[in-house]
């Protein structure tokens, strides 16, 4: 089934780019005059958050600098991705028959965790509720709901929050405001026997009513599975504008002040969210974060066998961290909870790199060079004595010199990350114009290798 969604998604995700771009320009514009406090004025509720609680919230998420995305839900049972609601003009009582044939036998919560551990993600994101409107959660606020509507009855995302807990992964959860199944939203299109739902708007004098509906699903989410981030999507809905969205990331802020929430809430945010594609040069200034999926599917789609291969993964998880980013990396299990083995097995290769690897990955900051090195890229550590830059060579020389262009520090330590954890010391010579490093005829991977470079003092790149 082709997904007219990757369509919508571009017209979504350059939409959004225009709105960050304009809304960011204008805020940084703001931002340098304010007094360094961003008020969120919310409704009756007013919080203020200072750059200082700005960092404090973000601090383990920029660490993180890797995470899994799950898009689990009924239209795994159909098998056409999460969209086939809409593209395969499924008329809302039709598609509440998915959920009677929902039944993840083969489910385990801990199995999901361990892989995305293991790959080396450090935080998990899986939608409680997508644009379809089901709910993957144990929720009050409708019968509409994986315990009550399945013949599976059981919570995963309790299960899943759990197994986080265990393993130390932080949980997350993704949350739709676009909802094709609601009460209150009217389909684009509600031909009684071809609908198509996307974009929905409010039904006449019902957007209020919507609003209280979601934040009790919200408040339950929290309460229930204290996700450390809410993911916000489907906020180009009709009617949804930013003082909506200013309003609900307030009204979130009251109930946790450590809250992470994506830009996708609307008109607010911590953070920038490109979507299936790397910025160029990153998004400077700003917390961001790309997703991408494995395959060409979000939610799980039996037809989609274009998978990405290890390299590509571990190249743009490199290319983001060197750009000051984060990768969000999905997968979409299947009916019976399943990850797709061409998934588990991609992950697991990318987990295998960053067991030897991963210092140059976790807790750095972007390149400090301005253009492309012409081997790989670098990450950058600020330390009590001064800097380390990590070179991750995807391009070997084959003269046994790599030269680190405007480089113009002496290097008080270089040395190779190698499979067995050892330290292969590294010599080097400043030139003119750079650094030249001195390396073995071998790559130690044949993905990236990582060179370690130590520098004391202020760092000199000119
Ligand atoms: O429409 C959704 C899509 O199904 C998927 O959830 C992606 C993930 O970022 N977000 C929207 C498209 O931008």
């Amino acid at each position: 089934m082709e997904q007219t969604n990757s369509i919508y998604s571009k017209m979504i995700y350059y939409g959004r780019i225009l709105f960050a771009v304009i809304g960011l320009s204008v805020t940084g514009l703001v931002a340098a005059n304010a007094a360094q406090q961003v008020n969120n004025t919310v409704g009756k509720t007013n919080t203020k958050t200072t750059a200082k609680q700005s960092d404090a919230r973000m601090a383990w998420w920029q660490d993180a600098r890797f995470g899994m995305f799950i898009h689990w839900g009924i239209y795994a049972v159909p098998a056409h991705a999460e969209w086939y609601m809409t593209n395969g003009h499924v008329p809302r009582g039709k598609y509440e028959e998915y959920a009677k044939q929902f039944d993840p036998t083969k489910f385990n919560a801990d199995q999901w965790v361990k892989i995305a551990k293991e790959a080396g993600m450090k935080y998990l994101v899986i939608t409680s509720k997508h644009h379809d409107g089901f709910c993957m959660f144990n929720t009050k606020a409708t019968s509409y709901n994986v315990v009550k509507a399945t013949p599976w009855h059981k919570d995963p995302l309790l299960a899943l929050s759990r197994a986080c807990h265990r393993y130390g992964v932080r949980f997350c959860v993704y949350y739709s405001i676009m909802d094709w199944h609601s009460p209150d939203q009217l389909a684009a299109n509600p031909d009684a026997e071809n609908p198509t739902y996307n974009p929905t708007s409010f039904v006449p004098g019902k957007k209020e009513a919507y609003i209280a509906y979601m934040k009790a699903e919200l408040k339950e989410l929290i309460d229930q599975y204290h996700p450390a981030l809410i993911w916000f999507d489907g906020e180009w809905m009709n009617g949804w504008t930013d003082q909506d969205g200013r309003n609900l990331y307030g009204y979130l802020r009251s109930l946790d002040p450590k809250l992470i929430i994506n830009n996708r809430i609307k008109g607010a945010g911590d953070y920038e969210t490109p979507e299936q594609q790397i910025p160029p040069n990153g998004l400077p200034g700003h917390d961001w974060e790309t997703c991408m999926t494995i395959n060409g599917s979000w939610g799980y789609n039996a037809e989609d066998h274009n998978w990405k291969s290890a390299d590509t993964l571990l190249h743009n998880l490199i290319d983001i961290a060197s750009k000051g980013g984060n990768y969000l990396l999905n997968v979409g299990p299947d009916a019976t909870g399943v990850i797709p083995q061409p998934e588990v097995q991609r992950l697991k290769e990318m987990g295998a790199w960053l067991k030897i690897n991963g210092q140059a990955i976790y807790g750095t900051m972007a390149s400090p060079f301005t253009e492309q090195l012409p081997w790989g890229r670098c990450t950058r550590e600020t330390t009590t004595e001064g800097t380390t830059l990590n070179l991750l060579v995807f391009d070997w020389p084959k003269d046994g010199k790599l030269f680190v262009p405007k480089l113009k520090n002496p290097i008080a330590d270089a040395y190779l990350l190698t499979v067995s954890g050892e330290h292969k010391q590294l010599k080097t010579v400043n030139s003119n114009d750079g650094v030249i490093i001195f390396v073995p005829p071998v790559a130690p991977d044949k993905i990236a290798s990582v060179i370690v470079l130590k520098i004391k003092g202020a760092l000199q790149v000119e």
